[in-house]
């Protein structure tokens, strides 16, 4: 479909394509995820610190990087969002963030090393919980209510220690933040992923902003922030997706972020030794989201053919499956980057994520909004 704009979602560049690409665009851009397992990768001449970048015209740009190998084409990925023509970067605690009166894009890292089980809190329960409430105290400060999408990476999460999966720690962690800054932690709530890393920090980026969004769930899976306590003893705090609306420019649109999705019915996992049957059930959860999206947006055209999507891949040699799937399902439209992940229960062998933003006709639209 050509309605689609890219005023927000970003592109496919290796992390030195993005470096060196000189200004004026960079101007706009709020942040960007990169992904590499190559060290350096280009970006170490221009990385003062981690997770923030400075261009050649001195413009800082907070910047993700987490230890992840890309498994097709490139060695590298950058997922580029961009802002309005005026933004300003800050660093506030440990976040990095960059923000332009509308939205604010921030990633910050937690290292659990030096941290101690204290008060009964695992260090990667404590790393999660410090990240989040830096988060939260600075769109606070700021006056960003609302986050649409939380990206978080995060070592060996299908590992155990402290009698519990550290999945499991992180979800609790996570919780507290959540309820310690007095957020909701059901019901209208950001879109999310969680992927397990080979190495690295704790690492969380973010996308935030000044207009309530709406959370979507999917009828054929429980919500997350309902999964039953067989999954641990606290739920995961995300939604399914998250419709933001949005004026850029003064030019208003609609953009969907579809959290991490996978081959998870009810709550149940589904195909545990089939991926070819998982990537399928993750096109039609994808289906699902899509349509419930549809019955509140304000142009219901939000379609597969539509999406940019990432897939993680837990086992590199799945990858020529998983990708027939995607084209079987999805055409030659199909617009997907792979990287090599570990998801957050050890019988899931994909999951996948997908953005999309349209445009809408006029202001007047948005003055409509509901929510
Ligand atoms: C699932 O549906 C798969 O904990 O933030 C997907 C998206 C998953 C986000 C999170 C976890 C998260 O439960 C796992």
């Amino acid at each position: 479909m050509d309605g689609t704009v890219s005023p927000l979602y970003g592109e496919d560049l290796s992390i030195s394509e993005f470096l060196q690409r000189s200004a004026p665009w960079k101007n706009n851009v709020l942040g960007a995820l990169c992904f590499s397992a190559v060290a350096d990768d280009g970006a170490g001449a221009n990385s003062d610190v981690n997770h923030k970048e400075t261009t050649q015209a001195g413009v800082e740009i907070p910047c993700m990087r987490v230890f992840m190998q890309r498994l097709d084409e490139a060695n590298s990925f950058c997922e580029i969002w961009y802002g309005g023509a005026r933004s300003q970067y800050g660093k506030c605690g440990d976040v990095h963030y960059r923000h332009d009166g509308n939205l604010l894009f921030g990633v910050i890292e937690q290292a659990e090393t030096g941290l101690a089980k204290s008060s009964g809190k695992t260090p990667l329960q404590q790393a999660c919980e410090s990240a989040y409430q830096q988060i939260f105290n600075l769109l606070d400060a700021l006056q960003y209510p609302y986050v649409f999408r939380f990206w978080n990476y995060m070592a060996d999460i299908n590992g155990h220690s402290f009698g519990m999966e550290r999945y499991q720690q992180f979800n609790l962690g996570r919780q507290d933040a959540f309820m310690a800054c007095e957020r909701s932690v059901v019901g209208n709530i950001p879109a999310a992923c969680a992927l397990g890393l080979a190495k690295g920090p704790l690492t969380v980026a973010f996308l935030a902003g000044r207009v309530a969004p709406l959370a979507i769930e999917n009828p054929r899976q429980v919500s997350a922030f309902k999964y039953p306590s067989q999954y641990g003893p606290r739920s995961p705090t995300f939604a399914r997706a998250c419709l933001a609306r949005m004026s850029q420019n003064d030019k208003p649109y609609e953009v969907l972020f579809i959290s991490g999705t996978a081959s998870i019915v009810g709550h149940l996992t589904c195909h545990p030794d089939d991926v070819i049957a998982q990537t399928h059930e993750t096109i039609t959860n994808i289906e699902a989201i899509l349509v419930e999206t549809n019955r509140v947006a304000y142009q219901p055209q939000f379609c597969l053919a539509d999406l940019h999507f990432k897939i993680y891949v837990r086992h590199a040699a799945d990858l020529a499956s998983i990708k027939s799937v995607l084209m079987e399902r999805i055409g030659n439209s199909l617009r997907a980057v792979y990287l090599q992940a570990d998801v957050c229960r050890y019988d899931l062998l994909v999951e996948i994520e997908a953005a999309v933003s349209y445009s809408l006709p006029s202001l007047s639209a948005l003055s409509g909004a509901q929510g």
